[in-house]
């Protein structure tokens, strides 16, 4: 209960951060995008992971308003870098969405979001588990189809790791699918079948699909081959405050 009160306080002074780790393209290893990973730094109880929070915004109400600070928080920073770094700031931007704030809000909250910052849609992603979307699927659905209408990305999160049916999948509007990484995580075990499929069926759909997890260049380098668009992982890039990923990403370039 304190903790739920501690959070409502942290949200409404903005006191919950973002970190921002790169995303590349897996040919040319270039970074292309971002996903944005919130951090609650407690005063007394130190870190405290979103595993941890998110939970308790999604029991206690405050996920809606964690929500707003977490898309508000990323187009603000990615028209920032727009305007100091140009070229060298990242194109996209990934967050996450939990399955609660998959209703009929959702849309008109990123659509005012990125016109507050005057940031064009195609420059978000949307990142929806495949665990929220067989939550309601018919609810996701609508949603998912105005995100889309805007013109923001979707990518499902953690795919392969829930039972969304195949048939269902190919009637949602996502443009991208992430690879769970206990899938990456295998490769280096020699087992490739679920990466492969995965990376196959996308390919067939049309889809992008961003390797999660990546710790090795020998994973990387078997997702090169396997044919995944993107990469993320500790191996590639950690997750970086505003500031730090700033300076990363111009000294990277
Ligand atoms: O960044 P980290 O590995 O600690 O994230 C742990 C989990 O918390 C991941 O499943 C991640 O998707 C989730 N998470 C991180 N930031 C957010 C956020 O802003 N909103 C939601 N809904 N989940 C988040
Ligand atoms: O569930 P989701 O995919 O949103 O989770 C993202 C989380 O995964 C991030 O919070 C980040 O801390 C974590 N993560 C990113 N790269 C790696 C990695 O290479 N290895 C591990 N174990 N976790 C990672
Ligand atoms: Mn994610
Ligand atoms: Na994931």
């Amino acid at each position: 209960l304190r903790l739920v009160a501690e959070l409502r306080e942290a949200i409404e002074q903005r006191s919950i951060s973002l970190v921002y780790q790169p995303i590349f393209g897996t040919g040319d290893r270039r970074p292309v995008a971002v996903e944005a990973l919130a951090r609650w730094q407690h005063p007394q109880r130190g870190h405290i992971s979103p595993v941890v929070f998110v939970p308790v915004a999604e029991e206690s109400g405050l996920i809606s308003g964690l929500g707003l600070l977490v898309l508000d928080e990323t187009c603000r920073q990615m028209s920032e870098w727009s305007r100091t770094i140009g070229a060298a700031a990242p194109q996209r931007a990934a967050v996450n969405v939990s399955a609660l704030q998959l209703d009929a809000s959702l849309p008109g909250q990123v659509e005012s979001a990125l016109r507050r910052h005057g940031l064009s849609p195609s420059r978000l992603t949307v990142e929806i588990t495949e665990s929220a979307l067989m939550a309601d699927p018919r609810a996701a659905r609508q949603v998912l189809h105005e995100l889309r209408e805007l013109g923001v990305e979707l990518a499902i999160d953690d795919f392969g790791t829930g039972y969304s049916s195949l048939a269902h999948l190919r009637h949602l509007p996502v443009t991208c699918l992430k690879v769970d990484r206990s899938f990456v995580a295998e490769l280096s075990d020699g087992q490739a079948a679920i990466t492969s499929a995965i990376i196959a069926l996308a390919g067939t759909l049309g889809l992008d699909t961003v390797a999660e997890g990546v710790e090795t260049d020998a994973q990387a380098t078997l997702l090169d081959g396997l044919g995944a668009t993107y990469l993320q992982g500790f191996g590639l890039a950690m997750p970086m405050g505003g500031r730090e990923a700033t300076d990363w990403f111009v000294t990277r370039r």
